[in-house]
């Protein structure tokens, strides 16, 4: 039989007309096979309008998944308390027999789409299964990538209807041939508290080959939300197949001396400041976490892959984050997950005012000194507690950046690391090659006491990506390389370090000094700052810097501290050159440039 009969058999009039007024037999077959395989109870199929987005956040509501707080439009969503991160365990690279990549789990395509098919078998039985159509990037622009989602988890497509731009209308303008993107998600059977209950079936298949990603027995968004971290593992292989780039980037606008606009993208691995550098009260917000880059006539051009900020809550606090803190106290439309709610209020750790001893949380019924099933003392909400809200909400959000088609000139791209001792706050690369090399292919984090046991264990993560790395870290250096040549003029490349100390392990800078070296960075893209030439790039001159403090943070900036931040440190310096090139020699077909700049370097 026809997919679209097959289609008209499975669906009740009212969806299966919506379905049919896609003209794409490649989406017919794929909606067919897959309904047939999950068995819902009954279909619902999105179109992009109100009344449709309004029935999945009801639908939220209705199976439990959500529950109202006492501000208007705000939700909360609990995962199961095993269930609160990005399953790395579970998560993997399909590859054809025998292949591997460096540093993501692989596994054999064949047997892999065997297994994740039979643990999908009759998933959604009982259940109702929701068809959603976005697009990554601005709508109707280059930018721009059809995805489709299925999903058996209203809270999931409701989190994307936040996170994301509609695309069913793209999907029926779109010819024939259109390629997309295909996630298929099941949270599977759900406890009382309507979270995933299977969690030793949990699995996240990543099929670059099919352009699918396959989630079963989870809900933490990172797992499930399909076009975030599931979309980005498929669009870094296309990416490279292409010669564009896909990256793990927030999107800025530093605003420059008589209103000039700059943008700035930012790689950061967790913990190293990127969310609080994109969020800087007077500078104005894009995105948070992912760009596409495209060659533009020679100029590089940035879009956000996303309308919306899945974003960490624990610390935000309204002297440190007043814009998120507004944003988070107005009655836009939010969705809370893993906070502790007492009376309709959502808390949470660090916020900065007194937290109830009881309430709901993470782990159910909550009180002060509950401890888990490891003898763990439970925290008020979990330290990746998250919340979802678009940015169209955000009062210094540039919005007319976000939806633009053409996306943005990229004026300079930043990478940034967390180290005590090795790189000074601020850097400029020498050039395209020296920074994607020595900055971003070389980009190392230290752990914190708040993810791992361990502090302090330096962890290489290349452009903040290493997780998501669905190509070989070889290829993926190369097209960065290439990308650069395309360009009549390539963003300047800088690196920062937010984390160093002295000798005794003082702090170097405050939480706002970021804000300075933005404004620096700004004047560099320009030519309009002098630098100094050092051997690991260019590094800003006092006179300038203390000028900037004063404009920027009204405080006095002496050379006292400017000296002790940004003495090149020459030991340390070599010892990262040689852990970065012990590193890439035990990889294959790494472009030759890389050990010939970390070279020049030493030199
Ligand atoms: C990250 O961990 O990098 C995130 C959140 O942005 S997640 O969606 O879990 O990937
Ligand atoms: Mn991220």
């Amino acid at each position: 039989m026809e997919p679209l009969e097959r289609l008209e058999k499975l669906l009740d009039k009212e969806q299966f007309e919506k379905i049919k007024a896609i003209d794409n037999p490649q989406l017919h077959a794929f909606l067919a096979d897959w309904i047939e395989w999950l068995e819902p109870d009954r279909v619902f199929v999105c179109t992009d309008s109100e009344e449709d987005e309004r029935y999945v956040k009801w639908k939220a509501l209705y199976y439990g998944e959500e529950k109202m707080l006492e501000t208007p439009n705000h939700t909360v969503h609990y995962d199961n308390y095993y269930d609160q991160a990005r399953d790395k365990a579970n998560t993997a690279v399909l590859v054809p027999k025998g292949k591997k990549l460096p540093y993501v789990d692989t596994k054999d395509r064949e047997e892999s789409l065997k297994e994740i098919r039979e643990l999908m078998k009759g998933v959604m039985k009982g259940k109702e299964l929701f068809v959603c159509f976005f697009v990554l990037g601005p709508k109707n622009s280059i930018f721009t990538i059809p995805a489709v989602q299925l999903t058996d988890s209203a809270y999931v497509a409701h989190s994307e209807f936040l996170l994301y731009r509609k695309g069913y209308e793209d999907f029926k303008r779109l010819g024939r041939n259109t390629r997309f993107l295909r996630f298929i998600h099941s949270a599977g059977e759900l406890d009382e508290r309507k979270t995933s209950k299977n969690l030793d079936k949990r699995r996240v298949y990543i099929d670059v080959e099919g352009d699918t990603v396959y989630s079963v027995n989870t809900q933490y968004g990172g797992n499930t939300i399909g076009l975030k971290k599931l979309a980005f593992r498929l669009t870094i292989k296309r990416a490279v197949e292409e010669g564009w780039l896909s990256e793990h980037m927030f999107l800025m606008r530093v605003n420059g001396p008589h209103g000039r606009k700059t943008y700035f993208t930012g790689a950061y691995p967790s913990m190293c400041g990127k969310t609080s550098t994109a969020m800087i009260s007077w500078e104005n917000i894009v995105g948070d976490d992912l760009t596409f880059i495209l060659p533009v006539n020679g100029i590089a051009r940035g879009a956000n892959v996303e309308k919306g900020v899945f974003g960490i809550i624990e610390g935000i606090n309204p002297e440190d984050d007043p814009i998120i803190w507004q944003v988070l106290h107005s009655p836009v439309e939010i969705i809370f997950s893993n906070v502790l709610v007492k009376d309709g209020k959502p808390y949470w750790n660090g916020m900065g005012i007194e937290i109830p001893d009881e309430g709901e949380n993470h782990s159910g019924k909550w009180w002060k000194g509950k401890k888990d099933k490891e003898g763990k003392e439970i925290p008020p909400s979990h330290k990746n507690a998250r919340f979802t809200v678009s940015l169209e909400h955000f009062p210094n959000a540039d919005l007319e950046a976000l939806e633009n088609p053409c996306g943005v000139e990229i004026g300079g791209m930043i990478f940034g690391g967390r180290d005590k001792d090795t790189w000074p706050p601020v850097r400029e690369a020498f050039n395209w090659e020296h920074g994607v090399i020595t900055m971003g292919a070389s980009l190392e984090s230290e752990t914190t006491a708040a993810t791992l046991g361990k502090e302090g264990i330096r962890e290489f993560n290349p452009m903040a990506i290493l997780d998501f790395m669905s190509v070989h870290l070889g290829d993926y250096i190369r097209n960065y390389l290439e990308f650069g040549r395309k360009l009549k003029k390539t963003p300047k490349i800088f690196a920062v370090n937010y984390f160093l100390r002295d000798e005794k392990g003082n702090w170097l800078n405050h939480k706002l000094d970021k804000a300075v070296w933005l404004k620096w960075m700004e004047l560099r893209v320009h030519g309009d700052a002098d630098a100094i030439e050092t051997p690991i790039g260019y590094i800003p001159k006092y006179e300038d810097l203390r000028r900037l403090f004063k404009e920027v943070l009204n405080k006095e900036y002496t050379r006292e501290a400017y000296e002790k931040q940004f003495t090149i440190r020459v030991p340390e310096l070599l010892a990262k050159i040689e852990r970065i090139e012990e590193i890439y020699r035990k990889l294959e077909d790494v472009p030759k440039e890389l050990f010939q700049v970390l070279e020049e370097e030493r030199k």
